[in-house]
């Protein structure tokens, strides 16, 4: 068994773009994919990161997620811009289209783009990070599979369906939230079954609708939407944006059509731009100004402003490279040395 193991952000992208690639996705899929999957590990973001590779190589061992598809991007020059992922990971539908969903937002203010038919693993502030670097405000959003019950209901309906949002700043990285609509996410109930750890009280209920502290009673019944109705209505919010007005799928037809919730779920995904140049004109006022009132605000009374883990944790990668368990490593080795062969 390896030991722990120290690696750069770098290394880590190759190694992982050379297993997706030797397990069959195209260059296009296999970089995509291995850039995401890198950053979440380099910025301590273990529930979406080097863990999902198992799960991504068993959805295209298994065709649900076509890793060699093409993404087509349908641009007829309005704010809203389309890609057909064609079941291929959202990562290379998404890489395809950031810049013109910049360029639109900055021609029209708000651009919308719409990504559908993509397998969806990841977290959601790399694409609104991605955004808010292009000096644009970010909104995204996604259904993922019924995992959840409604506030008030006690069976699996709703996705963990994340949101997140990003605004630019000008001296430093953007500000970003980026969380589940349900108490937490599904990975990281997944991360404490493997674990042996219990998750903690108002997270889940298990088959019956009584509460539970078991990882894997919490997965085999309902995990609870975050802030009971209010966070109900935000998951609800997001099946209807990211599933119905796109023409894709809701988290319940995406269960449907998987028959379970082992692999990458297949759906849809919306992700907003606004310019704040745009929105501002005319006015006497400065949003980015204004934004850092705020924040100084927000962090002047001891609070600190999300995604500052996330950045700190980015920061020490820089210096100290990224730190993968001796597992992470074993699994990773089997993974380059026998493809889709090391897949239980
Ligand atoms: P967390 O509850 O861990 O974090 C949510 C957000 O809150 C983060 O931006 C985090 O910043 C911030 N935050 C946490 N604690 C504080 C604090 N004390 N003060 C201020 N901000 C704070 O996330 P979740 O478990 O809800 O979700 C984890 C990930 O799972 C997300 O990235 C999400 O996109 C992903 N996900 C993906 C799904 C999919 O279908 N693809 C489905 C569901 C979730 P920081 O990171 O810096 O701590
Ligand atoms: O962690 O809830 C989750 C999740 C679902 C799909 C991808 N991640």
């Amino acid at each position: 068994m390896p030991e722990e193991s120290v690696t750069s952000f770098e290394e880590l992208v190759a190694r992982l773009r050379r297993i997706f690639v030797n397990a069959g996705a195209s260059p296009q899929q296999g970089a995509a994919v291995a850039r995401v999957i890198a950053s979440g590990e380099r910025d301590g973001a273990k529930s979406h990161s080097v863990y999902r590779v198992e799960v991504c190589l068993k959805s295209m061992r298994a065709g649900t997620v076509d890793a060699t598809a093409v993404p087509e991007l349908r641009d007829d020059g309005s704010p809203i811009i389309r890609v057909l992922g064609n079941r291929g990971f959202s990562c290379a539908a998404f890489e395809l289209a950031l810049p013109v969903l910049a360029e639109r937002a900055r021609q029209c203010g708000l651009a919308a783009l719409v990504l559908n038919d993509v397998g969806h693993f990841s977290a959601l502030w790399y694409e609104v990070e991605s955004v808010a670097d292009r000096g644009l405000a970010g909104m995204a959003m996604c259904p993922s599979y019924s995992a959840v019950a409604p506030a008030g209901g006690s069976r699996p309906l709703l996705g963990t369906n994340p949101f997140a949002f990003g605004w630019p700043r000008p001296d430093g990285p953007p500000y970003v939230f980026d969380f589940a609509t349900s108490v937490a996410a599904r990975g990281e109930i997944e991360l404490r079954r493997r674990a042996g750890d219990p998750i903690p009280e108002g997270w889940a209920v298990d088959a019956d609708g009584a509460p539970t502290t078991d990882p894997d009673a919490a997965l085999a019944g309902a995990m609870l939407p975050f802030g009971g109705h209010k966070g109900s209505a935000i998951a609800t919010m997001v099946e209807l944006l990211a599933g119905a007005l796109i023409g894709d799928m809701s988290s319940r037809e995406v269960l449907d059509d998987l028959g379970g919730t082992s692999l990458v779920p297949v759906h849809g995904e919306l992700i907003l731009a606004f310019d704040p140049a745009r929105f501002a004109a005319g006015r006497d006022a400065d949003p980015a100004r204004q934004g850092e009132a705020l924040f100084e605000a927000i962090t002047g009374q001891g609070a600190r402003l999300p995604s500052m883990r996330r950045y700190a944790a980015r920061e020490r990668a820089a210096t100290q490279g990224i730190t993968l368990t001796a597992e992470e490593q074993a699994q990773l080795n089997r993974f380059e040395e026998h493809g889709l062969d090391a897949l239980s």
